[in-house]
């Protein structure tokens, strides 16, 4: 935060000498750029490219689905699973885990309850003076045993899965906790960086306030901005946060990595189908905790680069623009947000810099780490 505000106070300091009304706008608005901007390009701003996701009033175009990537109410169990990798864990779960626990706890109560009849003095006055017996003792040894070690195989196969390194052609998704939003960044993608608020209710916020509609999601759930992503392309998953122990977690991927400061955590998924996913931050991480959730938004490949050019970055191999202007905004949504303070206000900045930038908006040593790039 202190880093963002020192660079735009450069910046501004440095428009000032440019040009007075635009500096004045700079200064108002927080800008996260990698460097200060050159002042005096002379280069016009690209045509803007509309955002596919939303409507011209920043409204989400693509409505959640009822049970898909969202709590049910009353509902018990695990949430229908999107990625492979969840879907693996739900088999493992609900076909291994779940019918060996039962059995095994409905065996041992049997067992106790059988003991407790058949042995009590009342109906065995004279007990058995036996110790060992040898061929029970190898089977209540061995079949635990070997009960584990059915477990172990495919546990260990799902969790190499979890872990599995993504490929070269995946695209990155930094998500950087902060107390209490989160805010993202596309390193492959010229940089995007976004941040998302819980959206909220009609009646919590002022008059023309953006608030939470059914388009956005349920309550609780829903954010101003939701997190782009292309389908059937594999995700890097980068967390890290700015202040303390967050957990970036959504439900239907199987995904839940926590986000620590000073360090970077790597996980990868794909999402095969489009659609609006929701998750929440999880890991205990101060006052506001259930107020910073998360909103994905899958979509095909070719709408993801139309919203990445939205945002004002470049798609890897694209021949990058030259260098137009300063800040592409964040439209008018920014706002409405639920902090509402000056806190919540690291917005979307992507300066259109040639190079992907790997720059941090956090003040973390660690944050130009192991991105893939
Ligand atoms: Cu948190």
């Amino acid at each position: 935060m202190r880093n963002l505000s020192f660079t735009s106070i450069l910046l501004a300091a440095g428009l000032a000498f440019a040009s007075p009304t635009v500096a004045q706008t700079a200064a108002t608005e927080p800008v996260a750029t990698a460097a200060p901007a050159p002042a005096a390009s002379p280069a016009a701003p690209a045509a803007k490219v509309a955002d596919p996701t939303v409507d011209a009033k920043g409204v989400p175009l693509t409505r959640p689905e009822p049970g898909v990537g969202q709590p049910v109410d009353k509902a018990i169990s695990l949430q229908p699973q999107v990625t492979p990798t969840g879907e693996e864990a739900h088999w493992f779960h609900n076909t291994i885990l779940l019918p060996l626990i039962t059995i095994i706890s409905i065996f041992v109560l049997l067992l106790l309850v059988w003991v407790i009849l058949r042995y009590r003095r009342a109906a065995n006055p004279t007990p058995s003076r036996t110790s060992h017996n040898t061929a029970i003792e190898i089977v209540w040894t061995l079949a635990p045993v070997l009960i584990l070690v059915a477990i172990a195989i495919p546990s260990i196969k799902l969790l190499a899965a979890q872990f599995k390194p993504a490929p070269k052609n995946a695209v990155t998704l930094k998500a950087i906790g902060n107390q209490w939003f989160w805010s993202y960044e596309y390193p492959d993608n010229g940089g995007i960086q976004l941040t998302a608020n819980m959206l909220k209710e009609g009646d919590q916020v002022g008059k023309g306030q953006r608030y939470r509609t059914d388009a956005d999601g349920p309550r609780l759930l829903a954010t101003d901005q939701r997190v782009v992503l292309p389908v059937g392309v594999p995700i890097r998953l980068v967390t890290t946060a700015t202040d303390v122990i967050h957990s970036w977690a959504v439900p239907a991927f199987w995904i839940k990595l926590d986000a620590i400061p000073g360090r970077l955590n790597e996980t990868s998924f794909i999402i095969p189908k489009e659609g609006v996913y929701f998750g929440q931050c999880s890991e205990l991480c101060g006052a506001r905790h259930a107020f910073m959730p998360i909103a994905v938004e899958a979509v095909s490949p070719a709408k993801f680069a139309q919203w990445v050019a939205a945002k004002g970055g470049t798609m890897p191999g694209a021949k990058a623009e030259p260098a137009s202007t300063t800040a592409i905004g964040n439209d008018a949504t920014d706002a409405a947000t639920a902090n509402g303070t000056a806190e919540a206000a690291p917005t979307v900045a992507a300066t259109a810099s040639p190079a992907p930038s790997n720059t941090p908006a956090t003040a973390n040593p660690a944050g130009a780490g192991n991105t893939g790039n």
